[in-house]
C-alpha cells in the first residue's frame, strides 16, 4: 500500500504544476480525491488489510489526502485560476456610433478674422512680415535709437546680438513702405513677443498694425477710422477715449482706450480700477520714418496704429484673464 501511495503522490506532483485553468484544477481534484479518484480507490483496498496494516496504511492515506488538499488549495488561491478581467469589452453592434468631435476656431483667430474683414471693407489690404526681425526693422527704422528703453533686454527677446523676436507689428510698416510707393492702406496681423506676463499681458500675443499714407491724411482721418472700427466691433454706443501718448515713430501719438466692459467703467481688477482698458496705440507717421524709407514727408502724410487682438477678444467675450487664451483648456476654448 505504501508503494501505491508513493506512486500516487509522484503522479500528483508531476501533474499539479501544469494546472492553469479552473477546468484543469477540477479534473485534478476529482482524479485524486473525488469519489472515483485514486485515493478513494486506495481507501477501498484497506478492507483487505489486517488491523495493524490498516492502521498504518490509514495514517499514510490520510497524510496524502491532507497534502493533496493543501496543494489544491494553493493552486486555487494562485492568480492563474482567478478569472481574468476582460481587457476588451464585448463588441455590441447595436450601440450607436461614436460622434466625431468637431474643433472650433480659437477666439483670437475669430476676432482677428472679424477685424480683418472690417478693415477690408474700409479699403485696407492685408500684409505680413517676419516674426524674427533685425534690430534695424524692429527699432532703428522706427526711430527707436540704440539707447531707447524699449530695447531693454527685459522687454525684448533677443535671438542673437542684433536679431530679436519682433516686439510689435510696426516693422511691417517699414517692409511695406520700402517695397511700395504711396498711396497705401494696409493692415498687418501677426504674433509679437515681449517679456511680460500678468492678468492682461502674455509673452506672446497678437497685434494688428495699420498704416495709411496718402496726400493730405490727417489726425481726423485716424480718429474717424478708429471710431468706425471700434463701433463695428463693440457696438454703436461704445465709449472710447484718445489719450496723448508717445511713440518714437509717430507724432503726435495717442493711446486709445475703451470703456471697460467688465465693470462698465466702475473700476475692476481687469482695468486696474481705472474703468478703461488700453487697446491700441496710434499716431501720425513721424517724418523720420518717412525719411528712412525714402518717402518725401513734404509730399506724403499718414497715420499708423497697432492694436492688441487679445485685449479686444477679452472685452468682446468678457474674459478676465488674458492667460486663459493660451492654457489650451478645451473647456474654456469650446465656449466661443
Ligand atoms: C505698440 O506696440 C506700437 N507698435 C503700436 C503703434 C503702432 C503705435 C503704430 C503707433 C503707431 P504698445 O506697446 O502700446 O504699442 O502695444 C499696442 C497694444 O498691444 C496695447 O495697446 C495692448 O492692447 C497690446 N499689448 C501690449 N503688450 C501686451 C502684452 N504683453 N500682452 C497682450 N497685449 C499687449
Amino acid at each position: 500500500m505504501q508503494d501505491q501511495l508513493k506512486q500516487i503522490r509522484i503522479e500528483f506532483d508531476s501533474q499539479a504544476p501544469s494546472v492553469s485553468t479552473p477546468e484543469q484544477w477540477q479534473r485534478l481534484r476529482s482524479d485524486y480525491i473525488g469519489k472515483k479518484g485514486s485515493l478513494s480507490l486506495a481507501m477501498k483496498e484497506l478492507k483487505s488489510l489486517t488491523p495493524d496494516q490498516k492502521r498504518e496504511a490509514g495514517k499514510h492515506l490520510n497524510d496524502l489526502k491532507v497534502y493533496i488538499e493543501s496543494r489544491l488549495k494553493e493552486i486555487e488561491d494562485g492568480s492563474v485560476l482567478q478569472p481574468k478581467a476582460s481587457t476588451r469589452s464585448a463588441f455590441d453592434p447595436t450601440l450607436p456610433g461614436r460622434r466625431q468631435a468637431f474643433g472650433s476656431q480659437h477666439p483670437v483667430t475669430q476676432v482677428t478674422e472679424e477685424i480683418i474683414s472690417i478693415f477690408y471693407s474700409l479699403g485696407f489690404s492685408v500684409e505680413e512680415g517676419p516674426e524674427i526681425e533685425t534690430e534695424y526693422y524692429n527699432f532703428e527704422a522706427l526711430n527707436i535709437p540704440k539707447e531707447h528703453p524699449a530695447r531693454d533686454m527685459q522687454d525684448t527677446f533677443y535671438v542673437e546680438e542684433e536679431t530679436v523676436l519682433r516686439t510689435h507689428t510696426s516693422p511691417v510698416q517699414i517692409h511695406v513702405m520700402e517695397n511700395c510707393r504711396p498711396p497705401l492702406r494696409i493692415i498687418a496681423p501677426g504674433k509679437v513677443y515681449r517679456c511680460d506676463s500678468d492678468i492682461s499681458h502674455t509673452p506672446m500675443f497678437h497685434q494688428i498694425e495699420g498704416l495709411m499714407v496718402d496726400k493730405g491724411v490727417s489726425f481726423s482721418h485716424l480718429k474717424g477710422i478708429m471710431d468706425q472700427f471700434l463701433q463695428k466691433v463693440f457696438g454703436a454706443n461704445t465709449k472710447l477715449r484718445f489719450r496723448p501718448s508717445f511713440f518714437p515713430f509717430t507724432c503726435p501719438s495717442a493711446e486709445v482706450d475703451i470703456q471697460c466692459v467688465m465693470c462698465k467703467g466702475q473700476g475692476c481688477r481687469v482695468c486696474s480700477q481705472t474703468g478703461w482698458l488700453e487697446i491700441l496705440g496710434a499716431g501720425m507717421v513721424d517724418p523720420a520714418v518717412f525719411n528712412a524709407v525714402n518717402y518725401d514727408p513734404e509730399e506724403w502724410t499718414g497715420f499708423a496704429f497697432g492694436l492688441g487682438i487679445e485685449r479686444i477678444a477679452m472685452l468682446k467675450f468678457g474674459i478676465h484673464d488674458i492667460r486663459l487664451f493660451y492654457e489650451n483648456d478645451l473647456r474654456f476654448l469650446k465656449q466661443f
